[in-house]
Protein backbone atom coordinates (compact mmCIF):
# COMPACT_ATOMS: atom_id res chain seq x y z
CA UNK A 1 0.00 0.00 0.00
CA UNK A 2 1.30 3.51 -0.63
CA UNK A 3 2.48 5.51 2.33
CA UNK A 4 -0.21 8.45 2.39
CA UNK A 5 0.48 11.88 3.75
CA UNK A 6 -1.31 14.84 4.08
CA UNK A 7 0.03 18.00 3.56
CA UNK A 8 -0.74 22.08 4.65
CA UNK A 9 -0.32 24.30 1.44
CA UNK A 10 -0.22 27.24 2.60
CA UNK A 11 1.11 29.92 -0.55
CA UNK A 12 0.62 33.16 1.35
CA UNK A 13 1.58 36.14 -0.55
CA UNK A 14 3.03 37.76 -3.74
CA UNK A 15 4.78 35.22 -5.75
CA UNK A 16 3.99 32.92 -3.42
CA UNK A 17 0.99 31.14 -4.73
CA UNK A 18 2.36 30.97 -8.32
CA UNK A 19 5.56 28.88 -7.19
CA UNK A 20 3.25 26.99 -4.48
CA UNK A 21 1.18 25.89 -7.20
CA UNK A 22 4.26 24.59 -9.23
CA UNK A 23 5.24 23.04 -5.92
CA UNK A 24 1.85 21.02 -6.27
CA UNK A 25 1.83 19.99 -10.00
CA UNK A 26 5.31 18.60 -9.21
CA UNK A 27 4.73 16.69 -5.99
CA UNK A 28 1.15 15.20 -8.06
CA UNK A 29 3.47 14.14 -11.16
CA UNK A 30 6.08 12.73 -9.19
CA UNK A 31 3.23 10.62 -6.66
CA UNK A 32 1.93 9.12 -9.89
CA UNK A 33 4.60 8.44 -11.39
CA UNK A 34 6.47 6.62 -8.48
CA UNK A 35 3.12 5.08 -6.97
CA UNK A 36 5.13 4.79 -3.49
CA UNK A 37 2.90 7.43 -1.75
CA UNK A 38 0.16 9.67 -2.49
CA UNK A 39 -0.35 13.30 -1.10
CA UNK A 40 -3.30 15.06 0.12
CA UNK A 41 -3.44 18.77 -0.22
CA UNK A 42 -5.44 21.33 2.41
CA UNK A 43 -4.95 25.15 1.02
CA UNK A 44 -4.60 27.09 4.07
CA UNK A 45 -5.16 30.94 2.66
CA UNK A 46 -3.73 32.60 6.12
CA UNK A 47 -1.55 35.53 4.55
CA UNK A 48 -1.63 38.58 3.80
CA UNK A 49 -4.82 39.49 2.46
CA UNK A 50 -6.72 36.91 5.26
CA UNK A 51 -4.88 40.04 7.63
CA UNK A 52 -6.37 42.64 6.27
CA UNK A 53 -9.79 40.89 6.36
CA UNK A 54 -9.39 39.59 10.02
CA UNK A 55 -6.88 41.53 11.65
CA UNK A 56 -4.46 38.28 12.06
CA UNK A 57 -2.54 36.01 10.35
CA UNK A 58 -3.16 32.93 11.97
CA UNK A 59 -6.52 31.71 13.11
CA UNK A 60 -6.96 31.51 17.26
CA UNK A 61 -6.93 27.54 16.32
CA UNK A 62 -4.38 28.14 13.45
CA UNK A 63 -0.87 26.12 14.68
CA UNK A 64 -3.02 23.39 16.63
CA UNK A 65 -4.79 22.87 13.34
CA UNK A 66 -1.27 22.71 11.24
CA UNK A 67 -0.21 19.83 13.75
CA UNK A 68 -2.87 17.58 12.38
CA UNK A 69 -0.78 17.60 8.77
CA UNK A 70 2.43 15.67 7.72
CA UNK A 71 4.26 18.67 6.69
CA UNK A 72 3.85 22.04 6.15
CA UNK A 73 4.35 23.90 2.28
CA UNK A 74 4.76 27.35 2.51
CA UNK A 75 5.56 30.07 -0.14
CA UNK A 76 5.53 33.56 0.97
CA UNK A 77 4.74 36.24 3.07
CA UNK A 78 5.31 40.21 2.64
CA UNK A 79 2.61 43.08 1.23
CA UNK A 80 3.33 46.32 0.67
CA UNK A 81 0.85 47.68 2.57
CA UNK A 82 1.87 45.75 6.01
CA UNK A 83 4.72 46.48 8.14
CA UNK A 84 7.27 43.63 7.42
CA UNK A 85 7.86 42.89 10.62
CA UNK A 86 4.05 42.91 11.19
CA UNK A 87 3.84 39.81 8.69
CA UNK A 88 7.07 38.26 9.96
CA UNK A 89 6.29 37.78 13.24
CA UNK A 90 2.75 37.08 13.40
CA UNK A 91 3.01 34.37 10.41
CA UNK A 92 6.26 33.00 9.83
CA UNK A 93 8.17 33.15 12.78
CA UNK A 94 5.40 32.32 14.56
CA UNK A 95 5.19 29.07 13.14
CA UNK A 96 8.88 28.28 13.22
CA UNK A 97 8.62 28.91 17.20
CA UNK A 98 5.16 27.58 18.51
CA UNK A 99 5.66 24.43 15.66
CA UNK A 100 9.54 23.93 17.28
CA UNK A 101 11.50 23.76 14.14
CA UNK A 102 14.68 24.83 15.69
CA UNK A 103 16.64 23.75 12.85
CA UNK A 104 16.53 25.86 9.63
CA UNK A 105 18.48 23.60 6.71
CA UNK A 106 19.27 25.39 3.38
CA UNK A 107 21.27 23.71 0.81
CA UNK A 108 23.21 25.81 -2.15
CA UNK A 109 24.92 24.28 -5.30
CA UNK A 110 24.93 25.41 -8.85
CA UNK A 111 21.99 23.78 -10.66
CA UNK A 112 23.80 22.02 -14.13
CA UNK A 113 24.81 24.46 -16.73
CA UNK A 114 23.85 27.89 -14.34
CA UNK A 115 27.01 30.06 -14.17
CA UNK A 116 27.93 31.10 -11.02
CA UNK A 117 28.04 35.08 -10.73
CA UNK A 118 31.56 35.42 -9.64
CA UNK A 119 34.52 34.56 -11.28
CA UNK A 120 36.17 33.33 -8.80
CA UNK A 121 33.89 30.67 -8.12
CA UNK A 122 33.15 27.23 -10.37
CA UNK A 123 29.91 25.58 -10.53
CA UNK A 124 31.56 22.59 -8.91
CA UNK A 125 33.01 24.94 -6.08
CA UNK A 126 30.11 25.18 -4.43
CA UNK A 127 27.80 22.53 -2.62
CA UNK A 128 27.09 23.76 0.82
CA UNK A 129 24.25 22.99 3.12
CA UNK A 130 23.88 26.11 5.76
CA UNK A 131 22.46 25.06 9.27
CA UNK A 132 20.45 28.22 10.68
CA UNK A 133 19.79 28.30 14.15
CA UNK A 134 15.61 29.19 13.73
CA UNK A 135 14.26 29.51 17.38
CA UNK A 136 16.50 32.15 19.39
CA UNK A 137 19.76 34.72 18.70
CA UNK A 138 18.94 37.74 17.23
CA UNK A 139 15.04 36.47 16.04
CA UNK A 140 14.61 36.18 20.01
CA UNK A 141 11.79 39.40 19.66
CA UNK A 142 13.11 40.56 23.09
CA UNK A 143 13.82 44.43 23.15
CA UNK A 144 11.89 47.33 23.21
CA UNK A 145 11.64 51.21 22.67
CA UNK A 146 11.30 53.98 25.03
CA UNK A 147 10.73 58.14 24.61
CA UNK A 148 8.92 57.43 21.50
CA UNK A 149 9.29 60.41 18.98
CA UNK A 150 11.94 62.20 20.90
CA UNK A 151 15.72 62.96 20.08
CA UNK A 152 16.40 60.71 22.67
CA UNK A 153 14.29 57.54 21.84
CA UNK A 154 16.11 54.49 22.47
CA UNK A 155 15.22 50.95 21.15
CA UNK A 156 16.95 47.35 22.54
CA UNK A 157 17.27 44.64 20.13
CA UNK A 158 18.12 41.80 22.53
CA UNK A 159 19.70 38.79 21.07
CA UNK A 160 18.96 35.09 23.11
CA UNK A 161 21.35 32.66 23.53
CA UNK A 162 20.28 29.78 25.80
CA UNK A 163 23.59 26.85 26.30
CA UNK A 164 20.24 24.23 25.41
CA UNK A 165 19.65 25.98 22.02
CA UNK A 166 22.94 26.54 20.70
CA UNK A 167 23.92 23.13 21.68
CA UNK A 168 21.05 21.18 20.25
CA UNK A 169 21.66 23.22 16.88
CA UNK A 170 25.01 22.53 17.22
CA UNK A 171 24.91 18.76 17.34
CA UNK A 172 22.29 18.93 14.52
CA UNK A 173 24.93 20.60 12.51
CA UNK A 174 27.46 18.35 13.55
CA UNK A 175 25.43 15.35 12.62
CA UNK A 176 24.58 16.67 9.56
CA UNK A 177 27.97 17.21 8.72
CA UNK A 178 29.07 13.85 9.34
CA UNK A 179 26.38 12.27 7.03
CA UNK A 180 27.72 13.90 4.03
CA UNK A 181 30.83 12.84 2.29
CA UNK A 182 33.27 15.60 3.12
CA UNK A 183 32.41 15.63 6.86
CA UNK A 184 33.30 19.38 7.21
CA UNK A 185 31.81 22.16 9.52
CA UNK A 186 32.45 25.50 9.56
CA UNK A 187 30.79 26.92 12.72
CA UNK A 188 29.99 31.10 11.99
CA UNK A 189 29.97 33.41 14.72
CA UNK A 190 31.56 37.51 15.43
CA UNK A 191 32.46 35.99 19.10
CA UNK A 192 35.75 38.55 18.68
CA UNK A 193 33.03 41.39 19.27
CA UNK A 194 29.96 40.27 20.58
CA UNK A 195 31.93 38.34 23.38
CA UNK A 196 28.91 37.10 25.33
CA UNK A 197 26.58 34.91 23.07
CA UNK A 198 29.00 34.41 20.61
CA UNK A 199 31.76 33.14 22.80
CA UNK A 200 29.34 30.27 23.78
CA UNK A 201 28.83 29.26 20.42
CA UNK A 202 32.51 28.63 20.46
CA UNK A 203 32.42 26.53 23.75
CA UNK A 204 29.96 24.85 22.91
CA UNK A 205 31.15 24.03 19.34
CA UNK A 206 34.67 22.70 20.94
CA UNK A 207 32.38 20.72 23.86
CA UNK A 208 30.01 18.85 20.73
CA UNK A 209 32.88 18.58 18.32
CA UNK A 210 34.80 15.93 20.86
CA UNK A 211 31.16 13.48 20.34
CA UNK A 212 32.22 13.33 16.61
CA UNK A 213 35.48 13.10 16.21
CA UNK A 214 34.98 12.30 12.03
CA UNK A 215 34.36 15.61 11.55
CA UNK A 216 36.98 17.96 10.35
CA UNK A 217 35.47 21.91 11.53
CA UNK A 218 36.91 25.13 12.10
CA UNK A 219 35.42 28.59 13.05
CA UNK A 220 35.29 32.00 11.12
CA UNK A 221 34.36 35.55 12.06
CA UNK A 222 30.96 35.98 9.59
CA UNK A 223 32.61 38.73 8.26
CA UNK A 224 35.77 36.79 6.46
CA UNK A 225 33.37 33.92 5.90
CA UNK A 226 31.57 36.53 3.13
CA UNK A 227 35.40 36.81 1.83
CA UNK A 228 35.76 33.08 2.08
CA UNK A 229 32.76 31.98 0.15
CA UNK A 230 33.53 34.35 -2.88
CA UNK A 231 37.58 33.67 -2.67
CA UNK A 232 37.46 30.45 -1.45
CA UNK A 233 34.33 28.62 -2.19
CA UNK A 234 35.34 24.83 -2.47
CA UNK A 235 37.22 25.00 1.32
CA UNK A 236 33.29 24.84 2.70
CA UNK A 237 30.68 22.64 3.04
CA UNK A 238 28.05 22.82 5.90
CA UNK A 239 28.16 26.19 7.51
CA UNK A 240 25.99 27.01 11.08
CA UNK A 241 25.56 30.02 12.08
CA UNK A 242 23.16 32.12 14.34
CA UNK A 243 19.78 33.12 12.96
CA UNK A 244 20.25 36.24 11.55
CA UNK A 245 24.02 35.53 10.32
CA UNK A 246 22.67 32.04 8.21
CA UNK A 247 19.89 34.10 6.95
CA UNK A 248 22.35 36.84 5.32
CA UNK A 249 24.89 34.35 4.42
CA UNK A 250 22.67 31.71 2.68
CA UNK A 251 21.24 34.21 0.78
CA UNK A 252 24.97 35.09 -0.51
CA UNK A 253 25.05 31.99 -1.16
CA UNK A 254 22.05 31.19 -2.92
CA UNK A 255 23.15 35.10 -5.54
CA UNK A 256 26.37 33.57 -6.54
CA UNK A 257 25.09 30.44 -7.35
CA UNK A 258 22.66 32.07 -9.76
CA UNK A 259 19.97 33.38 -8.32
CA UNK A 260 18.22 33.55 -4.77
CA UNK A 261 15.46 32.08 -6.87
CA UNK A 262 16.55 28.65 -6.53
CA UNK A 263 17.37 28.40 -2.88
CA UNK A 264 15.57 26.15 -0.71
CA UNK A 265 14.84 25.66 2.33
CA UNK A 266 13.16 23.42 5.41
CA UNK A 267 12.79 24.10 8.85
CA UNK A 268 12.84 21.20 10.85
CA UNK A 269 11.61 19.78 14.30
CA UNK A 270 14.14 17.22 14.35
CA UNK A 271 12.04 15.60 17.38
CA UNK A 272 9.25 15.26 14.97
CA UNK A 273 6.45 16.20 17.27
CA UNK A 274 5.78 18.99 15.56
CA UNK A 275 5.36 19.19 11.63
CA UNK A 276 8.50 20.97 9.78
CA UNK A 277 7.65 23.68 6.97
CA UNK A 278 9.34 23.59 3.71
CA UNK A 279 9.78 27.13 2.21
CA UNK A 280 11.79 28.79 -0.95
CA UNK A 281 14.05 30.96 0.63
CA UNK A 282 12.71 33.88 -1.32
CA UNK A 283 10.23 36.94 -0.58
CA UNK A 284 6.95 37.62 -1.90
CA UNK A 285 8.42 40.09 -4.53
CA UNK A 286 5.40 41.95 -5.55
CA UNK A 287 7.39 43.80 -8.36
CA UNK A 288 6.86 40.51 -10.30
CA UNK A 289 3.50 39.36 -8.82
CA UNK A 290 1.36 38.28 -11.37
CA UNK A 291 3.63 38.66 -14.37
CA UNK A 292 3.91 34.55 -14.17
CA UNK A 293 8.01 35.00 -14.19
CA UNK A 294 8.78 34.24 -10.95
CA UNK A 295 11.27 31.00 -10.73
CA UNK A 296 9.75 28.18 -9.00
CA UNK A 297 13.04 26.20 -8.10
CA UNK A 298 13.28 27.18 -4.46
CA UNK A 299 9.65 25.79 -4.09
CA UNK A 300 9.93 22.72 -6.00
CA UNK A 301 13.85 21.94 -4.74
CA UNK A 302 11.51 22.67 -1.05
CA UNK A 303 9.17 20.21 -1.82
CA UNK A 304 12.29 17.29 -2.94
CA UNK A 305 13.08 18.51 0.69
CA UNK A 306 9.89 17.90 1.99
CA UNK A 307 9.38 14.06 0.41
CA UNK A 308 13.24 13.35 1.62
CA UNK A 309 11.98 14.43 5.05
CA UNK A 310 8.81 12.05 5.40
CA UNK A 311 10.55 9.22 4.56
CA UNK A 312 10.27 9.15 -0.28
CA UNK A 313 13.83 9.50 -0.68
CA UNK A 314 13.19 7.91 -4.06
CA UNK A 315 10.71 10.66 -4.98
CA UNK A 316 12.83 12.86 -3.50
CA UNK A 317 15.78 11.96 -5.72
CA UNK A 318 13.33 12.01 -8.57
CA UNK A 319 12.33 15.39 -8.42
CA UNK A 320 16.15 16.79 -7.73
CA UNK A 321 17.44 14.80 -11.00
CA UNK A 322 14.23 16.48 -12.67
CA UNK A 323 15.18 19.99 -11.83
CA UNK A 324 18.89 19.01 -12.97
CA UNK A 325 17.68 17.97 -16.29
CA UNK A 326 15.78 20.75 -16.62
CA UNK A 327 18.44 23.33 -16.14
CA UNK A 328 20.55 21.51 -18.09
CA UNK A 329 18.65 21.64 -21.46
CA UNK A 330 18.02 25.84 -20.62
CA UNK A 331 14.57 25.57 -18.89
CA UNK A 332 14.66 28.12 -16.42
CA UNK A 333 13.32 31.57 -16.05
CA UNK A 334 14.51 35.02 -16.70
CA UNK A 335 16.93 35.50 -13.16
CA UNK A 336 18.74 32.81 -14.38
CA UNK A 337 19.24 33.90 -17.94
CA UNK A 338 16.59 31.37 -19.65
CA UNK A 339 13.84 32.61 -21.29
CA UNK A 340 10.79 30.60 -19.80
CA UNK A 341 8.15 32.06 -17.99
CA UNK A 342 6.74 30.08 -14.15
CA UNK A 343 4.44 27.39 -15.88
CA UNK A 344 6.90 26.55 -18.93
CA UNK A 345 9.79 25.56 -16.36
CA UNK A 346 7.39 23.46 -14.28
CA UNK A 347 6.68 21.69 -17.16
CA UNK A 348 9.51 20.72 -18.69
CA UNK A 349 10.61 19.44 -14.76
CA UNK A 350 7.41 17.02 -14.85
CA UNK A 351 8.35 16.55 -18.14
CA UNK A 352 11.51 15.07 -16.84
CA UNK A 353 10.12 12.79 -14.01
CA UNK A 354 10.23 10.00 -16.41
CA UNK A 355 13.83 10.56 -18.31
N1 LIG B 1 9.48 32.29 1.58
C1 LIG B 1 9.72 32.78 2.83
C2 LIG B 1 9.47 34.24 3.01
O1 LIG B 1 8.48 34.80 2.65
N2 LIG B 1 10.44 34.85 3.63
C3 LIG B 1 10.36 36.23 3.96
C4 LIG B 1 11.40 36.62 4.94
O2 LIG B 1 11.64 37.80 5.09
N3 LIG B 1 12.00 35.68 5.65
C5 LIG B 1 12.96 35.97 6.64
C6 LIG B 1 13.41 34.74 7.31
O3 LIG B 1 13.44 33.67 6.72
O4 LIG B 1 13.80 34.82 8.47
Amino acid sequence: MPHEYKIASMPGDGIGPEVIDAALDVLDAVARYSGEFTLSFDNLLWGSDFYKATGTYLPSDGLETLKKYDAVLFGAVGAPDVPDSVSLWELLLTMRGSLQQYANVRPVKCLSSIEPVSRHVRPRDIDWMFVRENSEGEYAGQGGRTHSGFGWEVATEVAIFTRHGVRRIMRFAFETAASRPRKLLTVVTKSNAQRYGLVLWDEIAEEVSKEFPDVKWDKMLVDAMTVRMVRNPQSLDTIVGTNLHIDILSDLAAALAGSVGIAASANIDPTRKSPSMFEPVHGSAFDITGKGIANPLGAIWSSAMMLEWLGEKQGSMLVMNAIEKACAEGNTTGDLGGKLNTKQVTAAIISMLAN
